[in-house]
């Protein structure tokens, strides 16, 4: 990439000298991609294969790495002003709010976010100049500890680790659409947000704006701002709810979206216990996801109002005689409560409920049928879901594992592994 051509770009990017930009930069620049990407490929029909992330997100940096002054000192106080209410967009912000700055750049909303009182920001970039220069401008507490600071996390949110969080607040500002994937984005944003907890997608140049960039930069910015119907499909089994939408196709584009207070259940810890059962020889041991269930007719008291869904917790076998001692000890588990939907044509699933759960750990013992087992689930990962097919669903269930472990290892989940409900005999 020549860095000149696309500096002008970058600058109109967030400036938005309109004329300029749609009469002279934008189309010559967009014809010249263009061209150059049907030329290359074999099939101008055929849409590109999407690029790893790490690709995707090494494209970005090498984009925005040099336009860290051009961004800096492209915030008109027109932008300021907006951005003054993407930050003011979330109810109940301030000092003791600890706030996920996606795709922070060089820290625009920043000091918006700190005239509402808020200290405590973990700002987030693929691009490490636009990071030097966050914490060149608002200086930064030592990278370990508890004091309140504006911090600094270089890679994608899609891997922001589980410890980084809880957060009252994650921002995506002038960013969405250049994410290597918003749904997995937002899925992953919404195990770091505490119940409650809010969530904003923003442009403040809104969509119309955001559409030439696109157009012009269609490897860099791969996605449209999504509109309400395009979001709630988006989010409809992420534990997310659409609370408040602008977008006209000039100026602020904004949707405020609500992690539930729900999402860690309120009946949680939720304590089941039972012998364990057969499934219904769906081939989950050669899924490589075993499952132990239980028959959910004697824990109807305990399973009524749940959401149908996937839960995180703890789970202890009793073996038997004669196992090793690592298969009676407690262990990680993952449990989907529900009707299996994706194996019914209609989507609405078997009519009796199962409870399966999955045990991360490798048992000696194939089965365990009649064995005792005993449950603690403490929070609700997202509701049961009709997949497309099996791979779908276990690449689901495998994203499900990973941050199970993950709240499991927290400070927050992990004393419940000595839960005296668990000890029983
Ligand atoms: N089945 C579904 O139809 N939709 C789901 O969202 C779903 N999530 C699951 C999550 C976990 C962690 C587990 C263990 C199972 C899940 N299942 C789901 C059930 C799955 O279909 C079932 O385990 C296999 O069919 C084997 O019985
Ligand atoms: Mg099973």
């Amino acid at each position: 990439m020549s860095a000149r051509p696309l500096g002008v770009i970058a600058k109109a990017w967030l400036t938005a000298p309109r004329a300029a930009y749609f009469t002279s930069n934008a189309p010559q620049g967009s014809r010249c991609l263009r061209a150059s990407a049907s030329a290359a490929s074999p099939s101008a029909a055929d849409p590109p294969a999407a690029p790893s992330r790490e690709r995707h997100n090494a494209t970005q940096a090498e984009f925005f790495a040099p336009q860290v002054h051009e961004l800096q000192s492209s915030i008109t106080p027109d932008v300021d002003a907006v951005l003054a209410q993407v930050a003011g967009a979330v109810p109940g912000l301030g000092p003791a709010s600890r706030v996920l700055d996606v795709g922070a750049g060089t820290g625009a909303l920043i000091p918006h976010l700190q005239s509402r009182g808020v200290r405590d920001i973990l700002a987030l970039d693929v691009c490490p100049e636009m990071l030097e220069e966050v914490h060149r401008r608002f200086g930064s507490g030592s990278t370990l500890g508890n004091d309140p600071a504006v911090r600094t996390w270089l890679g994608d949110v899609a891997e922001l680790p589980a410890y980084q969080g809880p957060f009252d607040a994650a921002f995506f500002n002038a960013v969405f659409g250049n994410l290597h994937d918003p749904r997995e984005a937002l899925l992953r944003a919404c195990f770091l947000l505490r119940p409650g907890s809010h969530v904003v997608i923003s442009h403040p140049l809104g969509r119309a704006w955001h559409e030439q960039f696109r157009a012009s930069h269609p490897a860099l910015v791969p996605h449209a701002l999504p509109r309400q119907e395009a979001l709630e499909a988006l989010i409809a089994d992420l534990p997310l709810t659409l609370v408040e939408m602008r977008d006209e196709e000039e100026g602020l584009y904004l949707a405020l979206l609500r992690v539930p207070d729900g999402y860690s259940h309120p009946a949680a810890p939720i304590r089941l216990a039972g012998a364990i059962v057969p499934g219904f020889g769906r081939g989950s041991r050669q899924l490589g996801v075993p499952t132990a269930n239980l028959a959910p007719a004697p824990l109807e008291a305990q399973l009524r109002g749940l959401p149908a869904g996937v839960y995180f917790g703890w789970a202890r076998v009793d073996p038997g005689a004669g196992a090793p001692d690592a298969d009676a000890a407690v262990h990680k588990m993952v449990m989907n409560v529900g009707r299996r939907p994706t194996f019914d044509a209609q989507g609405v699933g078997v009519a009796e409920l199962s409870v399966e759960v999955h045990i991360m750990h490798s048992y000696a013992a194939e089965e365990f049928y009649g064995r005792p087992m005993r449950v603690v689930a403490l929070g609700f990962i997202r509701p049961e879901v009709k997949f497309s097919g099996l791979p779908e669903l276990l690449a689901r269930i495998h994203a499900d594992i990973g941050l199970a472990r993950a709240q499991l290892d927290s400070d927050l989940w992990a004393p419940f592994r000595d839960d005296a409900f668990l000890a029983q005999a």
